[in-house]
This record gives C-alpha cells, structure tokens and sequence, in this order.
C-alpha cells in the first residue's frame, strides 16, 4: 500500500493581459514542464460579481477598482494544477506581485512590467486554494 497522500491542487489563472499577449501557451508550457498535472482548464470571462467573489480579501482596497476593470476587460485562461507542494511551487514560479520587482527567472520577472498587469493568479494557501477552487471549478470540489 503506497504512503504517499494524494497530490495537492492549487488555482490559477492566466490573466487577460496574458490572453491578449499570446503568452498562454509559454506560461502552461513552464508549468507543463515542471511537471505539474492540468487537472481542469477553461477559458472564460469574468463579471463583476464573480470578481468580486475570487477577490473577496480585496474588494476594499484602493487598487481593487481598477484591478476589477483589468480582469473583467477580457477572457482569461482558468486552470487547476496538481502536483507535489503545488501551491508554493507554482507561487514561486509566478514570483512577486511587481512584474518589475519579480525576480528574473518567474513568469512576472521575466514577462511583465506592472503591479497590477501581471499575467498570472495562483492561490497563496491550502485554504485560499480550497476556496478558489470551488469558486471556479464546483465539480471539482
Ligand atoms: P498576488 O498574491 O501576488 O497575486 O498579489 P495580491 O493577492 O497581493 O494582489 C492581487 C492582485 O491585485 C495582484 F495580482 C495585482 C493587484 N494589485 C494591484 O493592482 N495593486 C497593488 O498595489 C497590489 C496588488
């Protein structure tokens, strides 16, 4: 009987910014290669009600207006990923949340500019994930 536990699941998403780029295919492709599983993939637009629900921590701050404008101003790519401590994995293939600040080597170091415009979404914590998931995926959870 194998020991190991099942494979841990996280969300994330391509944002639109990344859609209209045409860096969908580069930014699976490093997660493909890393080894990580595409367990479910869809690409959808958002509304403003189901914004406000996946950033529910931020609908209060400053900068959630125009975030909410950016990710609801096209389609973006939703995916959930599974693999071995996939959420900090795929966390710390994204890199920090300033494109300009990220260090090189993550897809925001390597691919944006922006604080706001930077390409990639992926849960922070087993919970956010739990949550996130059921958010985007209900027949998943
Ligand atoms: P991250 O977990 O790195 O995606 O970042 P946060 O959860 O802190 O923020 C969520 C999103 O809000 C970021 F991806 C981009 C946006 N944001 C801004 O537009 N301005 C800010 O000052 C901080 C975050």
């Amino acid at each position: 009987m194998s020991s190991s536990s099942p494979d841990e699941r996280t969300l994330v998403l391509i944002k639109p910014d990344a859609v209209r780029r045409g860096l969908v295919g580069e930014i699976l492709g490093r997660f493909e290669r890393k080894g990580l599983r595409i367990d479910a993939l869809v690409v959808r637009a958002m509304d403003g009600d189901f914004a406000d629900q996946h950033y529910a921590e931020h609908v209060d701050k400053p900068f959630y207006p125009p975030l909410k404008a950016f990710m609801t101003g096209g389609p973006l790519a939703a995916l959930v990923l599974s693999g071995d401590q996939v959420i900090e994995v795929v966390r710390g293939m994204i890199g920090s949340t300033d494109g300009r600040k990220a260090a090189a080597g993550t897809i925001r170091g390597d691919l944006s500019l922006s604080n706001r415009e930077n390409l990639v979404h992926a849960s922070d914590s087993v919970d956010s994930a739990k949550r996130e998931i059921a958010l985007w995926f209900p027949e998943l959870s």
